[in-house]
């Protein structure tokens, strides 16, 4: 299996850690963002959003991280996505919710307060970066909740959920995201931290 991916990219990133928290064997193709490869008419080819990561296995191309970690996880019998109905539908519940409310709440944070002046875009506009942080609270504290109760989000083990909603997080501290009141995401975000496919897909500076 192909993967094209992005190292910097919290997206590549969900699916690079599940493909080796598995062990699986997966050709890694760089398409870089910043040369605008994922422009090109052989990348759009492949995906016609022009984004990354994509799965090629064969014949078959996927894109979208969310089922390209569901297609990996697939693969074999394993903890991250047991074959078990209701688990597998609230890891769903959480890819859902990292995808339309968590992603949302935390990447403007990265884009205004890491981004920005990674690239030199310019200040942080602080109307987008209030706004946001209102945003990012109102998940967070749900997120928090959840998991003052639990190791990690679903079935007391760590599984795709995990990975997703922990992608986002990726660049917290250059992103500033307001953690402080959250000592359970923090605890739990510290325990991936510690996980060799979390260690080896961190973005290196
Ligand atoms: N919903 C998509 C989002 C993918 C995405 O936005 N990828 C970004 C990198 S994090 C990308 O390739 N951006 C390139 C562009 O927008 O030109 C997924 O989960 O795979």
């Amino acid at each position: 299996m192909k993967l094209y991916y992005f190292p910097p990219s919290p997206n590549t990133r969900k699916a690079h850690a599940v493909a080796i928290h598995l062990g699986l064997s997966i050709d890694l193709r760089l398409v870089d963002l910043q040369q605008g490869e994922q422009r090109t008419p052989e990348f759009m080819r492949l995906n016609p959003t022009g984004r990354t990561p994509v799965l090629q296995d064969g014949e078959f191309i996927l894109w979208e991280s969310t089922a390209i970690m569901q297609y990996l996880a697939s693969q074999m019998p394993n903890a991250l996505w047991p074959d078990v109905p209701q688990i597998r539908a609230d890891i769903m519940r959480w890819q859902s919710w990292q995808l339309a409310h968590w992603h949302q709440a935390c990447q403007p944070l990265q884009y205004e307060n890491f981004v920005k002046p990674l690239l030199q875009l310019g200040e942080p506009d602080a109307q987008v970066v209030q706004q946001a942080t209102e945003r990012f609270h109102t998940e967070a504290i749900v997120l928090d909740q959840h998991l003052a109760e639990r190791a990690f989000l679903v079935n007391n083990t760590l599984t795709l959920a995990d990975f997703s909603v922990a992608s986002d997080l990726t660049y917290a501290v250059p992103g500033r995201f307001p953690l402080d009141n959250y000592p359970h995401i923090r605890r739990w975000y510290g325990q991936l931290e510690q996980l060799p496919a979390w260690q080896e897909t961190a973005p290196r500076s």
